[in-house]
């Protein structure tokens, strides 16, 4: 069984710095010529895959992102500084994906692991560059390119054997924290898990069982109502399945028999 928790970004790379029209000016030395520097490159966005993050939710909120502008060119033929990249975290596992063409851009497996996702704009030419023979004061100079700009999907995949699935409230993260070493909150009120939660139950054979506590389910979830709407079920082979139900009244256990699915 897969869970995917999915989520779609806006990155854009910082734009070029432009290039000037200066020119050198020294005592001793007329007409020094043209002495305008390059703009500096925009900073890029790129995606770093970190130990720590387990999920995507922390797109929910930020959507969008974008690194420095390069700074413009200076006199006596200094080019600008770059901008700075723009580092986003993202969990190990994460595959990411072109939202508009679902051109597969990349996989970032290990810790560490970077891709760059929105290249910064080259900074423009200063007026130093055009000094040619036929034009020994050029009056212009170019301004700095735009940073690419890109929709993402990020698809994150979460492998577990089992998943428990029931209502809010239903007592999910009361089930798997007592299978398990997972600590959930466990609260008395309807989507208190708004992420899955991962648990593994140790067999008596040493070997471990991978559990997951799923945000309740409630009528609608497909048109996007609750939480679980991100998190895709996609049940393969032999799946097994428990589900847990809210019997009335509450205060029974409302653990029902796991049953199995294939
Ligand atoms: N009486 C009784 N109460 C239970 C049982 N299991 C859980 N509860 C209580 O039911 C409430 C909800 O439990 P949770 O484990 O947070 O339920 P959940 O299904 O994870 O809820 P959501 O994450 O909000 O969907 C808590 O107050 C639990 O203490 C049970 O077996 N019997
Ligand atoms: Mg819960």
């Amino acid at each position: 069984m897969q869970f995917i928790d999915l989520a779609e970004i806006e990155v854009e790379g910082g734009k070029g710095g432009d290039g000037i029209v200066a020119f050198r000016r020294e005592k001793y030395v007329p007409a020094g010529g043209p002495a305008g520097g390059n703009g500096g490159w925009g900073g890029s966005v790129i995606l770093s895959a970190a130990e720590h993050l387990q999920t995507l939710l922390d797109f929910k909120y930020a959507r969008s992102f974008k690194a420095d502008d390069g700074k413009r060119g200076g006199p006596n033929n200094r080019t600008g500084a770059s901008g700075e990249d723009r580092i986003i975290e993202v969990p190990c596992g994460t595959v990411v994906y072109n939202g508009e063409s679902e051109e597969l851009l990349g996989d970032l497996v290990n810790p560490g692991q970077r891709l760059c996702v929105a290249p910064g704009g080259k900074g423009g030419l200063g007026n130093r560059f055009f000094l040619s023979n036929a034009n020994r004061a050029p009056e212009y100079a170019l301004p700095g390119l735009p940073g690419e700009k890109r929709l993402l999907r990020l698809e994150l995949k979460l492998l577990a054997e089992v998943g428990i699935i029931g209502l809010p409230n239903a007592g999910k993260s009361t089930l798997i924290a007592a299978l398990s070493a997972a600590r959930p909150k466990i609260a008395d009120y309807p989507f208190t898990t708004l992420i899955p939660n991962l648990g593994v139950v140790r067999k008596p054979t040493g070997d471990g069982t991978v559990f997951a506590d799923i945000p309740g389910l409630i009528a609608g979830a497909h048109a996007g109502l609750g939480w679980a709407t991100n998190f895709c079920v996609i049940l393969s082979g032999r799946a097994c399945f428990s589900t847990s139900l809210t019997l009335l009244p509450p205060m029974r256990s409302p653990i029902t028999k796991p049953s199995r699915l294939n």
